[in-house]
C-alpha cells in the first residue's frame, strides 16, 4: 500500500514513520511512505504557500495553486486514488474508516494548516475529509500520522505473525480486556490463577468476560452496537446485578 502526504512540514513524519512497525513494513515492500513538501511546488520566488483571507479577518489561508500542483504532479492520471483533507471539520476517524481506507491500494493525504485550507481545494481536489478527534491540532500532519499508523497496521502481514488485527480493541466493538506476562507475582501483585491454570477453555471465557466487564464499565455504548451472544448477555446482566 501506498501513502502519498503532501505537507508544509514533512519533516514532521521522520520519526514517527520510520520506528518499529511502520519502518518493517516499508523494508519488507508492504507499504510505501512518499513525502511532498507542498512549498515546492510553488511558482514564485519566495515559495507562499498562504495569503490573507478574502474578506478580512485574521490568520492565514493556504493558497490552493502549490496544493493542486503537488497533488497533480505526483498522482498524474490515477484517476482512483482517494485525496483526503486533514481538517477539524472532516468525518470523525474510526476504525471502521481505517478498515475501509486499507482496502485502497494508494491513498493522498492533504495536510492543512494555519486558519484553514482555500474553500476550492475542499471542493474540487479533495475526495474526503477527516478529522481525528473534538479538538483543534495546529495542522493535520499529526492527524495524517494517525491515520497512517491505523491503516497501515490493517494491511495484511504488516503486524507480522505474532498479532491479529482481529482482537484488537474497536476492531471487534469492544475494548480488550487485560493482558499479563511474566512474572507471576510482581511487587505482591498476582497473575489471576486462571491465566496460569492451563485450562483453556476457562480462560477463553474468562477473557471473554473481562472484555465485557472492561467495556460495560469504560464505554458501555459500545455493548449496544456489536453482536454479543446469550452467554455473553447473561453474563452482563450478572454484573448488573452486582
Ligand atoms: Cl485532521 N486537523 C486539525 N488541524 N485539527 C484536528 C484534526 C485535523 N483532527 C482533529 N483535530
Amino acid at each position: 500500500m501506498q501513502f502519498d502526504i503532501f505537507s508544509l512540514f514533512p519533516a514532521m513524519f521522520e520519526g514517527p514513520l520510520s520506528e518499529s512497525i511502520l519502518k518493517r513494513a516499508q523494508e519488507a515492500g508492504l507499504l510505501t511512505i512518499a513525502l511532498h513538501d507542498i512549498r515546492a511546488y510553488t511558482t514564485d520566488k519566495h515559495h507562499v504557500c498562504d495569503d490573507t483571507p478574502y474578506g478580512g479577518g485574521g490568520g492565514m489561508v493556504l493558497k490552493p495553486e502549490p496544493i493542486f500542483r503537488a497533488v497533480e504532479a505526483v498522482l498524474g492520471a490515477d484517476a482512483d486514488c482517494p485525496i483526503i483533507l486533514l481538517t477539524p471539520q472532516g468525518r470523525l476517524f474510526t476504525q471502521e474508516v481505517a478498515a475501509e481506507l486499507a482496502q485502497h491500494e494508494r491513498l493522498a493525504l492533504v495536510c492543512g494548516r494555519y486558519e484553514g485550507v482555500d474553500e476550492r481545494v475542499r471542493q474540487h481536489l479533495a475526495t474526503d475529509e477527516l478529522s481525528i478527534g473534538d479538538y483543534v491540532l495546529t495542522g493535520g500532519e499529526l492527524a495524517a500520522m494517525v491515520i497512517v499508523d491505523a491503516v497501515a497496521r490493517q494491511v495484511p502481514r504488516v503486524l507480522g505473525a505474532l498479532w491479529a488485527a482481529e482482537d484488537d480493541s474497536h476492531a471487534t466493538g469492544l475494548l480488550e480486556g487485560p493482558h499479563y506476562t511474566r512474572p507471576a507475582v510482581f511487587r505482591g501483585w498476582p497473575v489471576p490463577e486462571v491465566l496460569l491454570s492451563g485450562d483453556h477453555a476457562r480462560i477463553e471465557r474468562w477473557r471473554r468476560e473481562e472484555v465485557l466487564r472492561r467495556t460495560w464499565q469504560r464505554r458501555p455504548e459500545l455493548l449496544h452496537t456489536t453482536a454479543l451472544t446469550e452467554e455473553d448477555l447473561a453474563f452482563l446482566s450478572a454484573l448488573e446485578e452486582e
